[in-house]
């Protein structure tokens, strides 16, 4: 079972001699100004609580794009600086994206565009020529920025996520013996949803630039290979999943994402947790109300309408669950820049109001919707709080607020409700797992996690637990590490 220890040794012990590269777009770390002072976001996130180790043990460097206001009044010349600024032990190398460049390349092509696209949640991806080049010249600019810092040195680079789909081809094209290993956070779709995307030949041959291609399952491998195969030249070899391209092979591998089990379990079980309860328990008249949640970036792929559409539904079935039953839901606003977002906000809005007017009270709602990140405290209290935690995705690569409220319950109760369509489900066969679309079985699938048996729930989340906890954060991190090394020459 790897862990943050045998992660930080795999890492001293391989890769001594050569020169560890993160690149992602978000930062580890971000600098922005209190008044005139300078402070910093410590990291959030299971990307840097992953990769953080290997950075801290290989020396390396991280880089990414400079998004904090003061993050230029503490780089050197070559936009560097040592981090964690506590206790410095790895280089954070900073990119600078104008307010236009931002707009095309994060908010446009990878989120307007490429997001939708992998996503099968019939929300049309757009594609915009300047954005499509703006997004070509930000992709040039991150290679470029780890170009200048390889030098001639042996390096073996981790590139993250569909923002950066180009990078490794522009970083071979100049440094041939680099070791490139891309992650893809979202799902891979087929081919024929893939195709729509008027660039896909060079999406493709940028990525087929990495050594190791790596998806949260097999199923998203095997839609990649199936895309290559339609879409470009290329010998498949299915046996080995890889994809040999000009004479050169790129393995296609799958790497789940998990989480920090070991710390979401401390983390919970902390005094601080039982007195946030207590405060939930107070601030919203708790006595024996049967809790429910959801927590999630409020997304068009979370399936958070018909989350609420199937509450809706048990209650119009099944009455004697009104006002016993009450559901947090924890949205966290996100990219509110793109129409099809502000969309989603205004019909989580509307369907909160309507159906606390159907089934609640104004002293007590059917749903309290919570805007904001909730802080790690407060949210370990209401996964220990909830009766059932509800993942409702349409489509998601992996979804981590399933794997963490297992972490959390070290109580072995609660139960979780959990979308087949999302990565997690994969490894979850615990949970209670429903169709989204499919709303009178999602409602008898609540019903059924409100009846569930203590032994039963038990027994599950113990099953839970013990997947999440061979299975984290650190396997991931160590399992790509682990690929990397086989292709050291
Ligand atoms: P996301 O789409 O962002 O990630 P997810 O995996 O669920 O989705 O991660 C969201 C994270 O944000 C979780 O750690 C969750 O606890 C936290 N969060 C959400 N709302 C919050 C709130 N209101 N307050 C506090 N914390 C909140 C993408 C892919 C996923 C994949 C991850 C990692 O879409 O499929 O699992 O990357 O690869």
């Amino acid at each position: 079972m790897w862990d943050r220890e045998s992660l930080e040794k795999l890492v001293r012990q391989e890769l001594e001699d050569c020169l560890f590269v993160v690149v992602s777009n978000r930062e580890p770390f971000v600098h922005s100004f209190s008044g005139k002072e300078v402070s910093y976001t410590p990291p959030v996130g299971g990307l840097t609580t992953a990769l953080d180790p290997a950075m801290r043990a290989s020396g390396g460097t991280w880089v990414a794009w400079g998004s904090g206001d003061a993050d230029r009044e503490v780089v050197d010349a070559q936009n560097r600086v040592r981090v964690p600024p506590e206790d410095p032990r790895y280089t954070l190398k900073r990119v600078w994206l104008t307010d236009d460049e931002v707009n095309g390349f994060y908010f446009g092509f990878s989120n307007e565009g490429l997001w939708p696209l992998c996503h099968v949640s019939y929300t049309l991806p757009s594609f915009d020529e300047s954005q499509w080049k703006t997004y070509q010249k930000v992709n040039q600019l991150f290679a470029d920025a780890v170009l200048e810092e390889i030098g001639n040195r042996k390096a073996f680079i981790n590139i993250q996520d569909y923002h950066l789909a180009l990078v490794s081809r522009m970083i071979k094209s100049k440094r041939p013996d680099a070791v490139t290993a891309q992650f893809w956070h979202i799902p891979w779709p087929n081919p024929e949803a893939f195709r729509i995307c008027p660039w896909q030949e060079e999406v493709l041959d940028g990525l087929l630039g990495n050594d190791i291609m790596g998806f949260h399952v097999q199923h998203f491998c095997n839609n990649f290979l199936e895309t290559v195969g339609l879409a470009i030249e290329s010998r498949i070899d299915y046996e080995r999943s890889a994809v040999t391209r000009g004479g050169r092979t790129t393995l296609v591998r799958p790497f789940p994402i998990s989480v920090d089990f070991d710390g979401i379990d401390r983390e919970s079980a902390d005094p601080e947790v039982a007195r946030e309860m207590e405060a939930l328990r107070t601030e919203y008249g708790l006595t024996d109300e049967l809790v429910g949640l959801g927590v999630d970036r409020v997304d068009y792929t979370k399936g958070i309408p018909e989350r609420f559409r199937a509450l809706d539904k048990l209650l119009e079935k099944y009455p004697q669950f009104r006002q016993r039953l009450v559901f947090f839901e924890l949205g966290e606003i996100s990219r509110i820049h793109i129409g099809k977002y502000q969309e989603i906000n205004d019909e989580v809005d509307r369907l909160v109001e309507a159906l606390n007017r159907k089934h609640g009270t104004p002293d007590k709602p059917l749903i309290h919707y919570l805007k904001g990140r909730v802080p790690p405290a407060r949210l370990n209290a209401f996964r220990r709080l909830a009766h059932f935690c509800v993942v409702s995705s349409l489509h998601d690569g992996m979804n981590l607020v399933a794997k963490e409220f297992p972490a959390a319950r070290g109580d072995n109760d609660g139960v979780l409700i959990l979308s087949r369509f999302t990565g997690a489900a994969r490894e979850l066969d615990d949970a209670v797992l429903v169709n989204p679309y499919a709303v009178d079985d999602f409602a008898e699938k609540i019903k059924l996690a409100l009846e569930m048996p203590r032994p039963e729930r038990e027994r599950r989340m113990k099953g839970m637990r013990a997947t999440v906890r061979e299975n984290n954060i650190y396997t991931w991190a160590a399992s790509i590490i682990s690929e990397m090394v086989k292709l050291k020459v």
